[in-house]
């Protein structure tokens, strides 16, 4: 079932669930070789949220600035590479919804754990806005806020439970967003967390 969300975003309800122990096996040797870690944002305050990428290029931010990198900082090792399964995953779901042959060539790997938000903001480090951006949700559900191209517009709430996947495109690519702190729970694979997943173009 496909949910429009707004002009060039739709829900597809469930579409990663029966990918759902292969993912999070992947996510796991993924974060053993670069670990999840909160990242320092440029006016000096901890992400709430964990993050770590796999992929041609990841995303971080320290005090300098946001930016994609083909290495992770941390090791100074290239990011593991995105697993083909995880690829074809986001290249169908964009298919879905009318971006035939989107080639994502970063996965951004954010968790979060009770309390942990993601304040509202645009994803705008990207080279094209013209690739859609596919989101994958796993684990505890999510309050996300979606608002419009401007900052003060009004947001709208959607649940986003485990095996959700929206992709993001069009007019939708640029809004503002973010996830409300993540309330406390037990999820059966993943415990006490939520993960999502985001593919991107990011060059
Ligand atoms: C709407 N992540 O990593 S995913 C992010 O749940 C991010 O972790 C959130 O926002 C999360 O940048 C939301 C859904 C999402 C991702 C990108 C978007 C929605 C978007 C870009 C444009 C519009
Ligand atoms: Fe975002």
């Amino acid at each position: 079932a496909r949910e429009p969300l707004a002009p060039g975003a739709a829900l597809l309800r469930g579409f990663a669930r029966r990918h759902e122990t292969e993912l999070i096996t992947a996510i796991e040797a993924i974060a053993a070789q670069a670990p999840f870690r909160r990242m320092v944002t440029p006016g000096g305050h901890q992400m709430s949220v964990a993050m770590t990428s796999c992929g041609s290029f990841g995303w971080v931010t320290d005090r300098s600035g946001y930016r994609y990198d083909a290495l992770d900082p941390d090791s100074g090792q290239p990011w593991p590479a995105m697993p083909p399964r995880f690829r074809e995953l986001a290249e169908r779901a964009a298919g879905e919804v009318g971006f035939a042959g989107f080639a994502p060539d970063a996965c951004l790997i954010n968790r979060y754990e009770p309390g942990a938000k993601m304040s509202l903001h645009q994803d705008r480090d990207e080279r094209d806005n013209g690739a859609p951006i596919v989101s994958v949700s796993l684990g505890l559900p999510a309050t996300f806020l979606f608002g419009g191209l401007k900052r003060a517009d009004k947001t709208q709430r959607y649940r986003l439970a485990h095996g959700d996947v929206v992709v993001w495109g069009g007019p939708a690519r640029l809004a503002f967003h973010g996830v409300a702190p993540l309330a406390d729970g037990e999820h059966a694979l993943l415990g006490r967390q939520r993960i999502n997943l985001t593919f991107r173009r990011a060059r």
